[in-house]
């Protein structure tokens, strides 16, 4: 079987499927994209622009839950319960509302700093993508903006409403067992973590942003640490994910 992860290397969704791919140790390829570069490559193989991508022997796979779907389907082990209702309604709750909003607050924080976003976005490219990508900048941060629904103050103010629910959410549900659903890891709980990551940092992750940082997003990070919601992160990142490669 040819498995191929058409990814960005930051990015919550993209770090799903790679957890998933990781703990079934299913043998892949990673392509690395850019955000906004990626747009053709991505259309021409699956016809929509979002990543992940999964292509199994060249059928393309596209968004998170399907392809958790997928994996759990082709390696049943170690098993992440995707077809259980609670477990795929909590990873909706973080897939579809509390993700997209939280990434706006991620996203306008890193725009603030074009040298620090190219420096996340466009890590693992040649020298010359890296260059170019950082020229473009200036004029594709507007697509950026559009295309996460950035629209102003409120928007970005509605990215920390978003988070502080999402913590308190882990760390409610997570109180009995650890788990979000259950007493096992599963989708829910992978796709919470990821989410929550963009903000929590989890240290010596494939989630971790380069250091040094801009100084608001080092702010934002730092204010979020003793929550008990980022504990559960970074308590289930030690646990369940140990893979270096981003
Ligand atoms: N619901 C989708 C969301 C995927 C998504 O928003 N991907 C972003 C990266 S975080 C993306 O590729 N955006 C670029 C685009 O849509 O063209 C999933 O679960 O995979």
């Amino acid at each position: 079987m040819d498995i191929e992860l058409l990814q960005f290397r930051y990015s919550p969704y993209n770090e799903k499927a790679r957890w998933a791919l990781d703990l079934k140790q299913l043998p892949h390829r990673r392509t690395d994209l850019m955000p906004g570069p990626h747009m053709a490559k991505v259309r021409k193989i699956s016809g929509q622009t979002a990543t992940p991508v999964l292509v199994v022997d060249g059928r393309a796979i596209a968004g998170s839950a399907a392809i958790l779907r997928e994996l759990d389907r082709l390696r049943p082990e170690p098993p992440l319960h995707c077809g259980r209702p609670e477990v795929a309604a909590v990873e909706r709750k973080f897939d579809d509302d509390l993700g997209p909003r939280i990434r706006r607050k991620v996203l306008a924080l890193l725009l603030e700093d074009h040298g620090y976003f190219c420096r996340v976005f466009a890590e693992g490219q040649s020298a010359l993508g890296r260059t170019a990508y950082r020229m473009m900048l200036p004029l594709a941060q507007g697509m950026v903006r559009r295309g996460n629904g950035i629209t102003g103050r409120a928007a970005i103010d509605d990215g920390e409403s978003a988070l502080q629910e999402g913590l308190a959410l882990v760390a409610e549900r997570s109180r009995a067992t650890g788990y979000l659903v259950g007493a096992d890891l599963t989708a829910a709980d992978i796709a919470a973590a990821s989410i929550l990551a963009m903000v929590v940092d989890p240290p010596d992750s494939t989630m971790t942003k380069p250091r040094p940082m801009p100084a608001g997003n080092a702010a934002w990070i730092a204010s979020v640490q003793a929550h008990p919601g980022a504990a559960w992160v970074r308590a289930i990142y030690a646990r369940h994910r140990r893979a270096s490669r981003p």
